[in-house]
């Protein structure tokens, strides 16, 4: 068993919902989960002509290999209709891997850690709210200080729990 963080976004149709059926199919994909961050409504970064988004850390435990867990988790977006027109713009459902222990994966199709971690306030926040000492593999910070040293992003913790 490895112990992984989830990133998942939303900011098409009824975004708590989608967040939630992504979280509710986990298990039958093979990804038990353990804990949820609070919800953050997050400014869109990188393509910011863009809804603002919800987004969420889900930890979890899975015997999936990397790549499997990746197939896994397309397999969700798809099932929820989600439609990959402009990258990194809206979309119902986003379901990144953040990090799978302390592994470190370089492939074309998939990077572990996520590569733009430590640049996305929408990410460190919630993962910090789960787990302020765990140590990226790869920068050594902890997800405190990387959320100290991140560029500006506006994010409201919207909810304690899940969504
Ligand atoms: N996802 C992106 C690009 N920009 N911005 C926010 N706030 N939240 C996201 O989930 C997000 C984003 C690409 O996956
Ligand atoms: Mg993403
Ligand atoms: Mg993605």
């Amino acid at each position: 068993m490895k112990t992984i963080y989830l990133s998942l976004g939303s900011n098409i149709g009824d975004r708590a919902a989608n967040l939630r059926a992504a979280i509710e199919a986990l298990p039958a994909a093979g990804v038990k989960v353990l804990r949820i961050s609070p919800v953050y409504e997050t400014e869109p970064l990188e393509y910011t002509a863009q809804s603002w988004f919800l987004n969420l850390v889900v930890e979890a435990e899975t015997d999936l290999f990397p790549v499997q867990l990746l197939a896994r988790t397309a397999r969700i977006e798809r099932k929820l209709g989600r439609i990959r027109t402009v990258p990194k713009g809206p979309r119902t459902i986003d379901i990144d891997i953040l990090l799978y222990g302390k592994a470190v994966v370089q492939s074309a199709k998939l990077q572990i850690p996520h590569p733009r971690i430590a640049e996305r306030r929408f990410v460190l926040a919630p993962l910090a709210d789960l787990v302020p000492e765990l140590r990226h593999p790869v920068i050594q910070k902890t997800v405190r200080d990387l959320l100290a040293a991140a560029p500006e992003q506006v994010v409201r913790r919207i909810s304690e729990t899940k969504t």
